[in-house]
């Protein structure tokens, strides 16, 4: 039976008064994790937009139970309370909530090391595609091409594939999700919370300050990136991987629309040269046909 609204938790776990921007998408992720996980949720914060999100005790934002941790030592510190957990026999989803800066640099000694030893956890990494709380500064999931405050001229290197990176480790499950297909992201995380051991989501989240684009167009922005392929929603579950149902359509070409449509609408892309557009649609394709291997 496909996922209803009536099966997801009332309870609000984003609540009004928060510090974010006006159109996060940390706070829309936050919200499905609050209607998907519910009660059961224990999150574990590196340093990042959120932790100020959820601002100062003994006042919070978020009506979830919260370790903050620094920022190396987030999934170290999740695997020890999953553990801890299991000795209570409490039934608690113990999920790390991380930027792409926290997940695939400064975090990903203590990330590789959980999902090498299968620990019990949900590793989110909300990727808005640089360290947005410090003023805008280039991560190695930021894309080519983009401007951030320590990228003035544009990145010169391409996104570090971090989902790939994380299935190769051989965990039971890793799966990408966007801010703009809620009941996909929802699905996920309730499939991560049923399976036991390591499980890794990772959310695309356009970022309104940090890739120049008004408030209003956050949603937009996620689901451009979909219909453009820049960013494929799909699963590896026991080594298998499958395209998941909003990017099916997109597996073929002349279905997508053309990536500049995306691009264009994000100042940090100003600067973009039609060679650098050419370059990244070659790499779409190329990733297509990657994923399509992969899952045929
Ligand atoms: C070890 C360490 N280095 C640097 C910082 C400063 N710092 C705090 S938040 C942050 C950026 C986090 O970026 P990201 O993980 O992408 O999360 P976002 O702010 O984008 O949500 C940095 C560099 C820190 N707190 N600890
Ligand atoms: S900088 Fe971006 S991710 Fe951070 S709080 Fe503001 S809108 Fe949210
Ligand atoms: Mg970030």
């Amino acid at each position: 039976m496909p996922l209803t609204i009536r099966d997801l938790a009332k309870e609000k776990y984003v609540l009004p008064g928060h510090a974010a921007c006006p159109g996060c998408p940390e706070t829309i992720g936050l919200r499905y994790v609050g209607m998907a996980l519910g009660r059961k949720a224990i999150l574990v914060i590196p340093a990042g937009c959120t932790s100020i999100i959820q601002g100062l005790m003994p006042g919070s934002g978020l009506a979830f139970p919260i370790i903050n941790v620094a920022f190396a030592s987030a999934d170290a510190v999740a695997s020890g309370v999953a553990a801890a957990k299991e000795v209570l026999g409490e039934d608690s989803v113990v999920t790390v909530w991380a930027g792409d800066g926290a997940t695939a640099d400064i975090g990903f000694a203590t990330l590789s090391g959980a999902a090498e030893r299968n620990e019990n956890i949900i590793h989110i990494c909300v990727d808005n595609e640089a360290y947005m709380n410090t003023g805008i500064q280039r991560s190695s999931l930021t894309p080519i091409g983009a401007w951030t405050t320590t990228t003035w001229k544009g990145k010169t290197e391409p996104k570090k594939n971090m989902p790939l990176i994380m299935a190769s480790h051989g965990v039971p499950y890793v799966a990408t999700a966007s801010i703009a297909y809620p009941m996909d992201f929802i699905e996920k995380l309730k499939k991560a919370a049923s399976i036991r051991g390591f499980k890794y989501i990772h959310l695309h989240a356009p970022c309104p300050v940090g890739w120049r684009f008004d408030p209003s167009e956050t949603v937009e922005m996620a689901r451009l990136a979909i219909e453009t392929g820049i960013w494929v929603l799909m699963e590896v579950e026991g080594g298998r991987t499958t395209i998941s149902p909003p990017s099916r359509p997109y597996a073929d070409k002349s279905r997508r629309k053309p990536v500049i449509e995306y691009l264009k609408r994000q100042g940090r892309f100003r600067e973009l040269s039609d060679e650098l557009v050419r370059e990244l649609e070659r790499e779409i394709d190329e990733y297509w046909k990657l994923l399509l291997k992969l899952s045929s």
